[in-house]
């Protein structure tokens, strides 16, 4: 049965709050949850200057870790790419991908010629799903990526250093924030995404970034 509840509360600007004096930003979807699953860092909640910030709006994106790289263990490294650069994990799960979710994830390449070769790939082994937020994270995301062939994809990409075949290339990323909150609706339930406030929130965006 496919997946197909959309989170659009999930992807709109944060609500805001807060826990203890200090900021709190938390999922629209989980706003019930946040006494049981946010948390203030010590420094966070006793500073005065804080406390004012403002609550930054931000977005979410689909990053998958394809059955290829999951053969290869790939995923540490991929993970380990989008942890670096900053961006917060607010869900992750391996799965073995049904043939009626591929052809809703890829809706838009479905009546390719190409697309039997794309759904025997894609079910061939699991798949490790995530969601990652961050600011800009949809556009980032698809250039730490890489374009679609990776014998075009520079070396620094995710698949210009681990692949050379447009059928092999090892990750998905969604490529527009539209597209991003229907993935996440078709791979996640609800209660599989968790809000969490890191610590590192103040030292990798600017306090002015609050017009997006
Ligand atoms: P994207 O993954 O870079 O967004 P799309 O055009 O959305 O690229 O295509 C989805 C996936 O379909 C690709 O990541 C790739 O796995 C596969 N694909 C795209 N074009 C071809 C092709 O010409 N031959 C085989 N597989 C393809
Ligand atoms: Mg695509």
């Amino acid at each position: 049965m496919i997946q197909r509840r959309l989170f659009h509360r999930l992807l709109q600007p944060f609500s805001s709050g807060t826990t203890g004096g200090s900021r709190c930003v938390m999922f629209g979807l989980h706003s019930a949850m946040k006494d049981r699953h946010t948390s203030s860092p010590p420094s966070s909640s006793s500073s005065t200057t804080q406390s004012t910030l403002p609550v930054r709006a931000t977005e979410h994106t689909l990053i998958a870790v394809k059955p290829d790289g999951v053969q290869r263990r790939l995923v540490g490294q991929i993970i380990h790419r989008f942890e670096q650069r900053g961006f917060k994990l607010v869900g992750l799960k391996m799965m073995q991908a049904s043939e009626d979710l591929l052809s809703e994830h890829y809706r838009e390449i479905v009546k390719k010629p190409f697309y039997p070769l794309v759904r025997a790939y894609m079910t061939a082994g699991p798949v490790i799903v995530m969601v990652w937020e961050g600011s800009n994270v949809v556009q980032s995301s698809r250039k730490m990526v890489g374009p679609t062939n990776g014998a075009e994809a520079q070396a620094g990409t995710i698949r210009g250093d681990f692949s050379f075949h447009v059928g092999r290339n090892v990750v998905h990323a969604s490529d527009s924030t539209e597209g991003a909150q229907r993935e996440i609706g078709l791979w996640f339930q609800e209660n599989e995404l968790l809000n969490w406030e890191s610590c590192d929130q103040d030292w990798t965006i600017e306090a002015n970034e609050d017009k997006q």
